[in-house]
């Protein structure tokens, strides 16, 4: 091969350098690009509405305490909701001190027709929580229940009930603790759960959940293994509750065809957001560095395309999109 032209072997060196480089920025921009995308002051639609009815809102969930929510169901259980307003545990994690002792739900009673079952919770206990959640965590397409239980030495954890049917006319429906998770610790430690997906892809689903979010929060993913949920991961520096706030939603699960559940959730400052995935059998995967928010974040809901909408501090509102 004849040898280059002094100056044309500097045009070569040069062209190659640059083309280094703009390789190098071009990967940078990629790995910039990849994990969560934030569109400030995007104007999120509203959120989903609640699922389809199946039945309207009975009288008696008109007692359920002060701002909480009647949950809607989709299957055998029609509506469920915390009652029996209590002062026994003064803790104000969610603002006011009064607590649930019972828990309600509107479910099948077998003959084509509705039955409330309930459960009312011993004096040391109360459920710290304004919004019961419904999954089917053992894949028999009935749901489950899964609220905050507080005791008052060993703090909060995150409590399954399911419903038994006896299938007995006489013998109505009950309510019966399937699954507890490990406790906060001591007397006002809380926590507040994510939400269900399966993320060691084993094919059965696990609950995640932050404990103690105002004081150095540690997200935790959780086995079904009942009488317990069985903790298998723990990611520090993350924080889904502003302390006194009633507001509890503020992570996602985002599920994505052939990836693992990402659970997007603010970092201890609330400033900034993580977006983690477990690999089974044994990391997390942060998919991207922390990504900063123009402001502290209030809330975080899942919208219908699979992006989250946060709002924040100021009222304005971002587009959370996974990229990744
Ligand atoms: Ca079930
Ligand atoms: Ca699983």
């Amino acid at each position: 091969m004849p040898a280059l032209h002094p100056r044309l072997r500097r045009t070569t060196i040069r062209l190659t350098f640059t083309a280094l480089c703009a390789a190098t920025v071009l990967w940078a921009n990629q790995a910039k690009a990849m994990g969560l995308m934030v569109e400030a002051h995007s104007v999120c639609p509203a959120p989903t509405g609640p699922a389809p009815l199946q039945t309207p809102l009975p009288r008696a969930a008109q007692q359920r305490i002060p701002d909480s929510q009647a949950v809607p169901g989709q299957n055998h259980i029609a509506w469920v909701w915390l009652a029996s307003p209590t002062l026994r545990y003064p803790h104000g994690a969610l603002g006011a001190k009064t607590h649930a002792a019972s828990l309600h739900a509107l479910v099948q009673d077998g003959q084509g027709g509705w039955t409330t079952a309930s459960v009312e919770l011993p004096l040391h206990r109360v459920f710290e929580d304004r919004v019961p959640r419904l999954a089917d965590l053992d894949g028999d397409g009935r749901d489950e229940i899964l609220v905050i239980e507080a005791d008052a030495l060993r703090g909060a954890a995150v409590v399954v009930w399911g419903v038994v049917h006896s299938g007995q006319p006489a013998t109505p429906p009950r309510l019966v603790r399937r699954a507890t998770s490990p406790r906060a610790g001591s007397t006002f430690r809380w926590l507040n759960p994510v939400g269900v997906a399966d993320f060691d892809g084993d094919g059965k689903p696990d609950v995640a959940s932050v404990t103690t979010p105002h004081i150095g929060g540690t997200l935790t993913l959780y086995h079904y293994r009942p009488p317990r949920l069985v903790p298998f991961a723990n990611a520090m520096d993350v924080s889904n509750h502003r302390m006194g706030a009633v507001e509890q939603a503020l992570a996602v699960i985002v599920e994505q065809p052939g990836t693992p559940p990402t659970i997007v959730v603010p970092d201890m400052t609330r400033r900034a957001l993580h977006a983690l995935r477990w690999e089974a059998p044994g990391q997390w995967n942060e998919l991207a560095d922390l990504v900063p928010m123009a402001g502290l974040v209030e809330r975080l809901g899942l919208r219908s395309d699979g992006s989250a909408c946060a709002t924040l501090s100021d009222r304005t509102t971002s587009r959370v999109t996974l990229t990744h």
